[in-house]
């Protein structure tokens, strides 16, 4: 497998994923400006989607897609997912909120935008993280180990904390929680941010 990836980017979630399967995987970085990869190649002859993550699977096939991507590594290595009957969809719900809501929100914080558009970013993400907070009564989304989703939620949370936005005490712990762990800071010491 090989995975392609931006430093910080939503593809940290998919790297966290990976070293917490326990699993050789090749990876390599791209700069999300020119496409260029770390080997010289154009990051759009892998995928013409052009952007992070890319999981390259051993047979060849290219996954894009972040949660499909997380899915998919989800259903290979089990304990990277949920348990029970609905376990599994209670997953991807949350995938699907971090993607298509918190990831979304961060946008005017990263690209061009006005202080009013920031501004209502902020109270979104708030609200997001606000919502993911109540009722959240264990160390992670899903009971006491993290999943897929507390992976892709975790770099949310870094991006929380890179512009400043406060965030409540269960996800502050839910951060704190997810540093501390030896995957974690492999996959963010991989990447140059640690
Ligand atoms: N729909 C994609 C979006 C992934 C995405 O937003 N990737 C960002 C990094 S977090 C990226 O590569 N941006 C560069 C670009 O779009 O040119 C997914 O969910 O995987």
């Amino acid at each position: 497998m090989k995975l392609y990836y931006s430093p910080l980017a939503c593809s940290l979630a998919d790297h966290i994923a990976l070293l917490e399967a326990g699993v050789p995987f090749d990876s390599e970085r791209v700069d999300l400006k020119t496409k260029r990869m770390a080997s010289g190649g154009d990051l759009h002859d892998i995928t013409p989607k052009g952007y992070v993550p890319v999981l390259v699977l051993d047979g060849g096939e290219v996954l894009t897609e972040n949660i499909a991507i997380l899915d998919w590594l989800a259903s290979q290595y089990p304990q990277l997912g949920g348990t029970g009957p609905l376990g599994r969809f209670r997953v991807l719900e949350a995938l699907a909120f971090v993607s298509t809501e918190l990831h979304r929100s961060f946008k005017p914080m990263w690209h061009a935008s006005t202080d009013a558009e920031r501004a209502k970013a902020v109270r979104t993400i708030g609200e997001h993280f606000d919502f993911l907070s109540q009722g959240l009564a264990t160390d992670y989304l899903f009971g006491e180990n993290p999943s897929v989703a507390d992976f892709y939620l975790f770099v949310m949370l870094l991006w929380a904390e890179k512009f400043g936005i406060d965030v409540s005490p269960q996800m502050a712990g839910l951060r704190a929680r997810m540093k501390a762990r030896p995957a974690v800071r492999r996959a963010m010491e991989n990447e140059g941010l640690i």
